[in-house]
């Protein structure tokens, strides 16, 4: 089973994209972003009208925040209360998800878990003090799979105490859409032919809401790339041809600078990659962005483009960029209680004896059991914890598929993969697995309430894919 190819927008597209439109694409968000009467930001969910592909495809009716895809880049500095003052347009409920984010419960915005759903017409004050510095993003967390395919998901980028030095710093928000070819989103969500394999995967992939041809780009720069995988389905795996990206930080947390594994940034949905990279490039050349996570499906996201100035500095700074830490509280592996989730069922794969794949679902289990929908958690959680409880949590893949799984409220460290420690300390708030792979992660469980654990595959997470973890 393999994705459809991206699609290939029209000659005339990428001229224009050439002419500029790309760099347009990539300018800061933040004029969506508008701050309320009392000094909350407002954001608005509703449908919108966007150039998705550019001419000479018509516009797409996409769901949006602010009215652009993706939402506004909402920008605070750590330690700043967030105010976010909500109001749902759309036709059905919705609620805003702060993901990765140390937030109480009560603001975590999961329907029925966390908050009543927001119906239409409705509002909610989203308010929280920000803990961490970082690359997070914002998402429904209702009828997730259609909400975010159509378009709902914004960056939220919380700056560090002072200023990190580089020349620029440009988020990349990376999104995979289903398209007819008039151009529209296609209606076909929770088709059960995407749930029980890879998931919704799309034909069309956007930078920033847009197909960009080139990235404008001086020598000699240090750019800060907040990179983040907004899409429902689709891994991504990045190939900055020609240059040497280090990754400083991981889900939002710093990690000791480092090349990327096999030269290839892996970015599971859900998941962000903040790199340092060094334009070591000559003006006038231009360097490819691949990504080449299905390698027979192997495309150009985009190109790094070196405008004819001169170069920004001699060489480049061989100082590496290290983030400070963010206050996570310390583990205590020695007293940690052991949890295991094993993953079963999908396609080539089975369920647990006395349950049955139907067309209905489900398709996959968590230890056995395979809630569908949020409402289907009133029942007892999968797991409990008490709070201030370390917690070592070993995840078994037994299915043929990947899965990025998602730990609300509590960013963990990656211990081991498939019984081999991690070669760095690694902060995550989604772990990446691999078919067949073994991971163990360990947290603290410092904050009380019913937080949800699921695949951010989000076919897999509405077909069986989630449970919640209690911390009482
Ligand atoms: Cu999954």
């Amino acid at each position: 089973m393999t994705a459809p190819p991206p699609f290939r927008p029209g000659r005339r597209a990428v001229l224009a994209a050439a002419a500029g439109l790309a760099g347009a694409a990539l300018l800061p968000r933040a004029a969506g972003a508008v701050a309320a009467a009392d000094g909350a930001v407002a954001l608005t969910a509703g449908p919108a009208r966007v150039s998705l592909v550019g001419p000479p495809h018509p516009q797409t009716t996409v769901w949006a925040y602010n009215g652009t895809v993706p939402g506004p880049v909402l920008r605070w500095r750590q330690g700043d209360t967030a105010r976010i003052a909500f109001t749902n347009a759309l036709a059905e409920e919705t609620t805003v998800h702060w993901h990765g984010l140390r937030v109480p419960v009560a603001m975590d915005g999961v329907p029925h878990l966390s908050q009543p759903p927001v119906p239409p017409g409705g509002r909610f004050t989203y308010a929280f003090t920000l803990k961490d510095a970082g690359t997070f993003w914002y998402h429904p967390h209702a009828n997730s799979a259609q909400q975010v395919g159509r378009g709902l998901a914004g960056v939220l980028v919380v700056k560090e105490r002072e200023p990190v030095p580089v020349d620029r710093d440009l988020v990349w928000a990376l999104s995979d859409w289903r398209l007819t070819r008039e151009a529209a989103v296609d209606d076909g969500f929770g088709h059960p032919m995407d749930a029980s394999h890879a998931g919704r995967l799309g034909n069309t992939v956007t930078l920033n809401g847009a197909i960009v041809d080139a990235v404008p780009v001086r020598a000699g720069e240090r750019l800060r790339l907040r990179l983040a995988n907004l899409a429902g389905a689709r891994v991504f795996a990045l190939e900055f041809r020609g240059h040497a990206p280090q990754v400083i930080a991981l889900d939002g947390h710093p990690v000791p600078p480092h090349a990327p594994d096999g030269d290839r940034v892996v970015l599971g949905p859900g998941q962000r990659a903040d790199l340092m990279l060094d334009l070591t490039g000559a003006p006038g050349e231009r360097f490819d962005v691949v990504d080449s996570f299905h390698p027979r499906q192997t495309y150009r996201l985009t190109s790094l483009v070196y405008g004819s100035d001169a170069p920004v500095r001699r060489s480049p700074s061989d100082t590496p960029v290290v983030l400070p830490a963010n206050p996570l509280p310390p583990l205590d592996l020695a007293g940690a209680v052991r949890h295991d989730v094993v993953i079963e069922g999908g396609a080539m794969g089975r369920l647990p004896d006395g349950m049955a794949m139907t067309p209905a679902g489900p398709f996959w289990t968590l230890n056995g059991t395979a809630p569908m929908g949020h409402a289907a958690h009133a029942g007892p959680p999968l797991i409990t914890v008490k709070r201030g409880q370390t917690v070592r949590m070993g995840f078994v893949n037994d299915t043929a598929w990947w899965h990025p799984m998602h730990l609300h409220g509590f960013p963990f460290r990656i211990l081991t993969r498939n019984g081999a420690p991690s070669p760095r300390e690694e902060w995550r708030d989604t772990v990446l697995l691999a078919p067949r792979e073994a991971v163990e992660i360990a947290f603290v469980a410092e904050e009380p309430g019913d937080w949800m654990l699921h695949c951010h595959v989000l076919d897999h997470q509405e077909f069986g894919m989630m449970a919640v973890l209690r911390v009482a």
